[in-house]
């Protein structure tokens, strides 16, 4: 397949001016009758041909100015029209076939209804156009069918007619003021009813708003609309930015590849993220409908309002949003908890990424297929960069560079570069070195080590950092990294105030006076950048700091860096039985400390993933990881059993609300059935039952079931089965028990995923269902990584039969199997032979293919 380069854009030869769109609806059929009108743009190339993309389309019908289309050629997917002038009107006809659209890009069918996607490049399969972020055209959308199939009729902007056509069909005229590129381009019609409210801007604006669902889905709408009036109102104070339109539309959709879409005013979103109540949502579930409404409603400002010039800036928009949607949830909830998650999920999908065959810089040189590159990189390390800017320049200063960033490119197609010359501009910033963040893949690793000068009284810490090389970068040149630092006394646990060092060269040294005995260093407190960092702490240090440290961040660090020692010396020598004891004896106090909230509390109490200690031990044996880890879990189980009992019986007596006490009650109940499990299974066991048994909300019936799901005991398929019957008919609930089961500890999880394949629920052809399954399986190291290679070959067998039906689900599979080199030998050479196979299939997708070729070399 073609790479696309970033060093070789082009600005468009063509613009289109306006685009009206009519189409006549139908699940099997639509017909769409597009209209442009194009001008021969100044700063173009001059060529007379105007290139339409296409993707599975064809054109029935082709006119310039009225007449019909001549000289016109197709080459490969795409139209090409020589013009002779410098402004026409050209009309194409396409015919579209959304119910057999099986990749979900596009115009499809989802349960009856008509919706799109067209991000990155779906709008080439609606209809022949320039279909690039840096088109930016005045939309109006006409749009007719019958209105028993299509009640609800919308599109992009605001509605401006509508009618009956005295046939049983009718008809609606959507109108967006706003100019927006193609990817942004949204319908929806089906039958649909809304959660109604308005919102009243800074200006006085009062914007209607609706989220959309199918009609028994209502009465779980109201934490979506609440979570974006919070959007609205947040954006306006944090940012400044004030919504745009009369009307904001939310429509909920069940088949969809992503989790959501920020269509210009009609944003579009995958069930998960918008259905919610107790019953059948957890406390996460909550988190995640909020958070992705937020990050969807802010794309109107860092996304739509100024979009991206090529796809290689994607980061612009994703990694502005990404921090814009944490700040919000961080305002919303608790700050110090919500960074704590981000940094896990960091670390667990984008340090793996990053490190592996398919790393990439937040703006990449190079795509096959650019629906790869909406990665943890672009998103997660992509607002990790803008964060440090956040952090260096402090929020006053930050906010001054994101105002002239919002004034300066409002309207246009910009680039990183664009944003990056408006926070030097607007934060006061020198960032000549830190464009590096951009340029450069992998994840820094830096050292830290402190020496003390008894007679100088003076603490000098010495830094190195190391940017590893990636694919493509033999190389790199040294970062500017933020790093904050305090310095602790060891006798009075506190501090002489944090300070922000710069270390950006490879080796950096800086020296802090006036002590009288080594300090307790902490480094790297709130994750100020997104490093690997090896502070050389001793074990003594770390137990400090877990203590000590009044940066929330860093406390959970310090055990968590405890934990990870731990379980990688315990591979290579055993278990240190001091060590263990120190783990558990910090593990103790986190669980009586009352100054600490039991949201925290839940997060210091949990282990680190093994996607992230997989990371430190490569090559390395998973399922041997898995056990130490396990091990681990039952000596602190064992030793702090009373307190775990006693913690869940506290939290258990709080009874059901969405307030962080109650919310912090269930994350502690579950957490402290998980330390239990391992080292009483059977007094884990009954507790959890009676935890399913009494559940008034889905957090603690899920909590409950996962335990259970892990332990082989009577009641294990009892409640599954209850858990099932319960839930019947309801996709987004019947999603978790699917995932349970192949989450679980269970030795016996790929029989039972096997099975499950097999069951009357098990659909191929819905991304949520196949991801609940699947991608939760090959998450799971412990049956990922059988050794045996059955795990792998099931993720291949799935590539395979997924490929053809929905290339961009499929794709996302192959990382797992990319990671090979993470891995022992014999596993690695299994994981390889999978990939082979599947490499060795004709007719893959150019989505597979990439990251399948990509993943071998
Ligand atoms: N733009 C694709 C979905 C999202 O990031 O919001
Ligand atoms: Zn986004």
């Amino acid at each position: 397949p073609a790479t696309t380069m970033r060093k070789n854009y082009q600005p468009p030869a063509w613009l289109v001016s306006e685009i009206r769109l009519e189409f006549e609806l139908g699940l099997e059929l639509t017909k769409c009758v597009a209209t442009m009108r194009v001008e021969r743009n100044p700063d173009g190339d001059g060529d007379q041909t105007l290139h339409l993309s296409g993707d599975n389309i064809a054109v029935m019908n082709l006119k310039v100015d009225d007449a019909d289309a001549e000289g016109w050629s197709m080459s490969g997917p795409n139209l090409l029209l020589p013009l002779s002038g410098d402004a026409h009107k050209v009309t194409v006809e396409t015919h579209l076939h959304p119910a057999t659209n099986s990749q979900l890009m596009g115009l499809f069918a989802s349960n009856g209804m008509l919706c799109t996607q067209c991000e990155a490049e779906g709008f080439r399969r609606i209809t022949f156009f320039p279909d690039r972020p840096d088109v930016l055209s005045r939309y109006t959308v006409r749009m007719t069918g019958d209105k028993a199939t299509f009640p609800v009729l919308l599109s992009n902007g605001n509605l401006v007619e509508t009618g009956e056509n005295g046939d049983g069909s009718h008809w609606a005229v959507w109108d967006d003021p706003w100019l927006k590129p193609s990817y942004l381009f949204a319908l929806v019609a089906g039958q649909l009813v809304a959660n109604r409210d308005t919102f009243t801007t800074m200006s006085g604006r009062k914007v209607d708003l609706a989220v959309w669902v199918r009609e028994g889905d209502l009465e779980r709408t109201d934490h979506a609309m609440r979570s974006l009036i919070n959007s609205m109102k947040w954006d306006e104070e944090a940012f400044g930015r004030e919504y745009d339109l009369d009307q904001f539309n939310i429509v909920a959709v069940a088949d969809f590849n992503m989790g959501a879409m920020e269509n210009k005013g009609l944003n579009i979103f995958n069930t998960r993220y918008v259905l919610a109540d107790p019953e059948t949502a957890t406390d996460g579930d909550y988190d995640g409908v909020e958070g992705v409404v937020g990050h969807e409603y802010f794309h109107n400002w860092s996304g739509n309002r100024i979009t991206c010039r090529d796809w290689f800036q994607l980061s612009l928009k994703e990694g502005f949003t990404v921090l814009r949607d944490q700040m919000f949830s961080a305002d919303m909830g608790s700050e110090p908890v919500k960074r704590i998650e981000d940094v896990r999920v960091l670390r667990a999908a984008q340090f793996p990424e990053d490190s592996g065959p398919l790393a990439h810089p937040i703006r990449p040189d190079s795509y096959q297929e650019i629906s790869n590159f909406y990665t943890a990189t672009i998103y997660n390390k992509g607002a990790e960069v803008i964060r440090m800017m956040h952090t260096m320049a402090g929020p006053e200063r930050f906010r001054e560079g994101t105002d002239l960033y919002f004034d300066r490119h409002d309207g246009e197609a910009a680039t990183c570069e664009d944003f990056v010359k408006s926070m030097e501009d607007g934060a006061k910033l020198d960032l000549s070195q830190f464009r590096l963040w951009y340029e450069q893949a992998g994840t820094p690793k830096v050292t830290m080590h402190a020496t003390f000068d008894q007679s100088e009284g003076a603490v000098t810490l010495h830094f190195t950092q190391k940017v590893p090389a990636t694919p493509g970068q033999p190389t790199k040149q040294p970062m500017p990294i933020p790093i904050k630092v305090a310095l602790f006394d060891r006798d009075s646990g506190t501090h002489g105030g944090e300070q922000l060092l710069m270390v950006d060269k490879s080796k950096a040294d800086f020296t802090f006076k006036g002590f009288t005995r080594p300090p307790v260093i902490s480094a790297n407190r709130g994750f100020t950048a997104p490093i690997q960092l090896d502070a050389e702490n001793n074990d003594d240090d770390l137990v400090f700091l877990a203590a000590h440290d009044d940066d929330a961040f860093a406390r959970y660090e310090s055990l968590q860096q405890l934990v990870t020692r731990e379980l990688l010396g315990s591979i290579e020598n055993g278990p240190d039985e001091k060590r263990r004891g120190a783990i558990a004896d910090a593990m103790g106090a986190v669980i009586d400390d009352a100054q600490i909230d039991d949201l925290m509390r839940g997060e210091l109490l949990m282990l680190p993933t093994l996607t992230f200690l997989l990371e430190l031990a490569a090559p390395a044996d998973p399922v041997a990881l898995h056990h130490a880890r396990e091990r681990l879990k039952a000596h602190i189980g064992l030793r702090l059993r009373d307190k775990l009992i006693a913690l869940h019986e506290r939290a258990s007596a709080i009874p059901y609300g969405l307030d962080a006490r109650a919310r912090g009650a269930r994350k502690v109940k579950t957490q402290a059935l998980v330390m239990l499990t391992a080292a009483d299974p059977k007094e884990a066991a009954a507790r959890a039952e009676a935890q399913y048994r009494s559940a008034t909300n889905m957090t603690d019936r899920q909590g409950a079931l996962m335990v259970l799901a892990g332990i082989g005991c009577p009641a294990r398929s009892e409640l599954l089965a209850d858990f099932h019957a319960r839930f019947d008919g309801n996709a987004l609930v019947i999603d978790k028990w699917f995932a349970l089961q192949a989450g679980s500890l269970d030795p016996k999880v790929l029989d039972r995923v096997e099975a499950l394949a097999q069951h009357a629920d098990f659909t191929i052809k819905n991304p949520n269902r196949v991801r609940s399954l699947y991608m939760t399986m090959a998450g799971n190291m412990a049956a990922f990584h059988d050794e045996s290679g059955r795990g792998y070959r099931m993720i291949a067998d799935l590539v395979l039969q997924l490929d053809p039906l929905n290339a961009q689900t499929a794709a996302r599979f192959i990382p797992w199997l990319g990671r090979w080199r993470k891995i022992e030998p014999k596993r690695a050479a299994l994981m390889r032979a999978e990939l082979e196979r599947i490499a060795a299939a004709p007719d893959l997708s150019k989505d597979t293919r990439e990251q399948v070729t990509k993943s071998l070399d």
